[in-house]
């Protein structure tokens, strides 16, 4: 690179958005160092709509994201002896091409499992792989949000019909039910946003947490449940507004069906019990529950502390049930039903409804991730025999790590398409590597904010690292090349798509796809591929990726026209779908999506009747049996773990560089000081963490913010890392190497991580 484009570069502040968690905050970048490629100077981006110049300590720190040293720069082939070969592009293809077409013509494509899809700052690359997965027949496929969100999904699809939303920046009560926002976000702005309620007299910040969190410590109300006991608190709440009359029965009689099949389980509900299990005062649960009753509005955020714990899928029913009863959808403030460019919880006709050995629910076409070893580990005829994982570390993010290693090793061919060298590369055939989320264009498909809804396709900061080997390419190039390599895409189909492109514009590629689509359904499914290989070209420098997103746009033109052209977007039908794509090209920090009355939600209600459904027969009768529970402690293991909270410097295993933390290094395990002298241990001890999965050693932070009897490892850790002469270390403890693939909720198959029975021994 020339001296002055250097300095030219050096000086500019670029848009682009954080990775680090699902809020995507829009940064801007400064690049600079000797070869112009570090990350120099970082701050919010004030033009990014929906995060206003807001970042967290965690944006500033990237730098070790874009030049990790455990980059991949070259495909890499097993040899038979366990180590790694560098080849080139063509030859990891063909092979990766030929191995999975193999298996699918010997097993069938249902054994070819696809994980992944992205992380929490790219989800075009799930995107693209969708053609890869139709050439292979591929019908199987899992993520991240099997292990949190999908009992959270069937509960909306049977009470609403789709996705919903909490409103905290309007609402008057909010509650973070297993939700530490401060650490975490996932909302807009999460600490102005949580602030601005705790600070307003008239509004009610509301935290259950067994922890004291930084939220806890903002909140009017903290219900400091005990451990993997929401149910019953949550229950307890709702039989408070039942006995006191609480409930809004216009809302119900007008809103709802099947409130007589629920309100017996209800009543049936003790108060004093809730109470006593969960460890929470009567008097502060009823005060609770008539602060929620007596407010205009109240938002609700259910996320891991119950998603990964004991009857998650019933705290969802629970919840919801909360709002429910209380009139709170469909207004402002309150829950909604948020627009999408694209819908990831959608249930579609075409998944699979069970996993194809133990017959588990498949929930938004996911496989539940604590099943994923055990369909593999099996000599069941279809049993998952090859994976192609994309953007994602099963090895290390899933239960019981051991057994996943040895699942992933058992597979006949492991495909891992990453841009480091991780704990599940490192147990594959083939690796292929992908340019960083700052070398392509990017965009997460994880903005559900309502009344505005938002959508940012970001452009590269970098072109791809100049290298002598065959170097990393964006995510849309490698599966353009498997589909090539697996028979699709020959010139004879593209050459007459670039010609409709060129003489109808868009809208005339769009009609010769749907024509050549009704001869050949086939193509209609590699329609990614082509649209990166035919449009990519065509679309303004830095957004070929974003080709993809030109069937989303008129998708979702067609489901949300109105909240659309409220956000300004001129046209309708396909002119309206047009316009959209157009301006997600010309956003470079980022765009309105939408823009919605509350009352829009009732319109996207989407069960039979158009009515929130409130009965679930399957979890009123777990409601019901919540008083046979057996203790989750034992005399063996005397203590709950919740394994894998989210701290300052945690970021899943998106930076591998233990640098990257300025505190909490080693990220050590919380502990209360009851427990801590207990077992006589001190600030700072090596301590043995064991339980009936296995045990790791660590070192203690004695913590006033843990209740007795509770202890929490941090997640994300446990990665090994190289130092400048390639002497590879490990810091913190791996949260799964502890987690046990059978604790997990009965419906949904999601993991209990957040409650984990341990114990500490004293090293000596
Ligand atoms: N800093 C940081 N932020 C992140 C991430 C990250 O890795 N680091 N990851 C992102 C991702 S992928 C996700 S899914 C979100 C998750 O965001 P959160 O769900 O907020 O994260 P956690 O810290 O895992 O769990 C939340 C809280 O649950 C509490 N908890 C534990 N057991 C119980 C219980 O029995 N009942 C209740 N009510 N609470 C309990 C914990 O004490 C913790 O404070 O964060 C996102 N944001
Ligand atoms: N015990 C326990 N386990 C947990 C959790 C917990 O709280 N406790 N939390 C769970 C949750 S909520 C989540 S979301 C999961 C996350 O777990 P996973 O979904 O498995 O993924 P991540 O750890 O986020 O890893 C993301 C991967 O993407 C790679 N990557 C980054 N950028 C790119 C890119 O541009 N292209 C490609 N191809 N790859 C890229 C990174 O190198 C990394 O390997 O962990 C889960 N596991
Ligand atoms: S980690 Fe912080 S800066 Fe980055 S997206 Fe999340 S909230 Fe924003
Ligand atoms: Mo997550």
């Amino acid at each position: 690179m020339s001296e002055s484009k250097l300095a030219a570069q050096s000086s500019d502040w670029k848009p682009t958005s954080c990775i680090l968690c699902e809020c995507n905050c829009g940064i801007e970048v400064q690049l600079g160092g000797d070869d112009g490629r570090r990350f120099q100077r970082i701050r919010g981006n004030r033009k990014n709509p929906a995060s206003r110049g807001y970042v967290c300590q965690k944006a500033g720190r990237l730098d070790h994201y874009q030049n990790s040293r455990d980059r991949l720069m070259s495909p890499l082939r097993r040899r038979p002896d366990g180590t790694f070969e560098e080849i080139d592009w063509d030859t990891a293809i063909r092979e990766v091409a030929e191995k999975l077409a193999a298996v699918r013509d010997e097993h069938g494509g249902e054994s070819i499992f696809y994980f992944g899809g992205g992380g929490q700052g790219n989800h075009l690359p799930g995107a693209y792989a969708t053609s890869t997965r139709a050439l292979l027949g591929s019908v199987y496929r899992s993520n991240a949000l099997a292990q949190e969100k999908t009992g959270e999904f069937w509960v909306n699809h049977q009470m609403v019909g789709r996705f919903v939303r909490g409103d905290f920046e309007h609402c008057e009560v909010g509650i973070f039910l297993g939700k530490n926002p401060w650490q975490s976000h996932s909302i807009p702005r999460a600490r102005v946003t949580v602030r601005e309620i705790a600070k307003n007299p008239d509004r009610c910040l509301i935290v259950v947490d067994p922890r004291r969190t930084e939220s806890a410590d903002l909140a009017d109300i903290h219900l400091q449940v005990k451990p993997g006991t929401d149910a019953w608190l949550v229950a307890g709440l709702l039989k408070v507004l039942l006995e006191e009359n609480l409930f809004d029965d216009e809302f119900i009689a007008r809103h709802t069906v099947g409130f007589d099949d629920v309100r017996p389980a209800l009543d049936a509900v003790l108060v004093a019990d809730a109470c006593r299990v969960s460890g929470i005062d009567e008097d502060l649960l009823r005060r609770t529950a008539r602060r929620i009753a007596a407010a205009e509005s109240v938002a609700v955020f259910e996320d891991l502390g119950v998603q990964m714990n004991r009857h998650s899928t019933l705290v969802s029913y629970l919840q919801r049930l909360l709002w429910m009863l209380t009139g709170n959808f469909g207004k402002l403030g309150a829950q909604n039903a948020p627009t999408a460019l694209v819908p990831i919880a959608a249930e579609s006709s075409r998944s699979p409804k069970t996993t194809p050995v133990a017959g588990a629910r498949v929930i938004a076409g996911l496989t539940p991730c604590n099943l994923i070893a055990e369909e593999i580990l099996t000599d069941h005829p279809k049993r998952y025999r090859a994976m192609l994982v994309e953007s994602a570390n099963p090895a290390h993010s899933l239960a019981d790590s051991a057994s996943m290693r040895k699942a992933l090793e058992a597979l006949d061919c492991l495909v891992v398409i990453d841009v480091a060298l991780t704990e599940t590369a490192r147990l594959a055939d083939y690796v292929l590597p992908a340019t960083t989320q700052y070398e392509k264009a990017e965009a997460v498909f994880f903005n559900f904010d309502f009344p505005e809804n938002y959508f940012y396709l970001r452009r590269p900061l970098l072109d791809p690292p100049e290298t002598d080997q065959a170097g990393p390419l964006p995510e849309a190039e490698i599966h353009a090349r498997l589909a090539e390599a697996l028979g699709a895409l020959p010139e004879a189909v593209l050459a007459p798509m670039r010609a409709a492109l060129e003489k109808g514009g868009r809208l005339g590629l769009g009609a010769a796809l749907q024509q050549a689509g009704a001869r050949d359904p086939r193509l209609a499914r590699v329609a990614p591929a082509l649209l990166y290989r035919v449009l990519g070209p065509t679309l303004p420098e830095g957004t070929a990726e974003g080709a993809v997103l030109w069937a989303a746009a008129h998708r979702c033109a067609g489901i949300f026209p109105d909240a659309l052209s409220r956000a300004g977007l001129e046209g309708e039908g396909p002119m309206l779908g047009e316009a959209l794509f157009q301006r997600i090209l010309d956003s470079p920090d980022g765009m309105v999506l939408s823009v919605d009355p509350p009352e829009a939600s009732w319109d996207r209600v989407r069960t039979p009747d158009g009515k929130l459904h409130l009965a679930i027969a399957e979890l009123i009768e777990e409601l019901e049996s919540l008083h046979d529970e057996p203790s989750l402690v034992s005399d063996d293991f005397p203590m709950v773990l919740s394994a894998g909270e989210r701290r300052s410097y945690t970021a899943n295993t998106i930076c591998r560089d233990p640098d990257w933390r300025k505190k909490d290094v080693d990220g050590r395990l919380c502990i209360s000081p009851d427990d801590a002298g207990r077992l006589d241990v001190n600030e700072g001890d090596v301590v043995r963490l064991v339980t009936c999965t296995g045990s790791a050693e660590v070192s203690i932070e004695i913590n006033d913010r843990m209740q007795a009897g509770h202890i929490s490892l941090p997640n994300g850790l446990g990665l090994d890392y190289p130092d400048s002469e390639g002497h590879r270390t490990r810091r913190g403890v791996a949260p799964n190497e502890l987690t046990a693939a059978g604790h997990r909720d009965p419906f949904a198959g999601t993991p209990w991580h957040k409650s984990v029975p341990a114990r500490v021994e004293r090293v000596a």
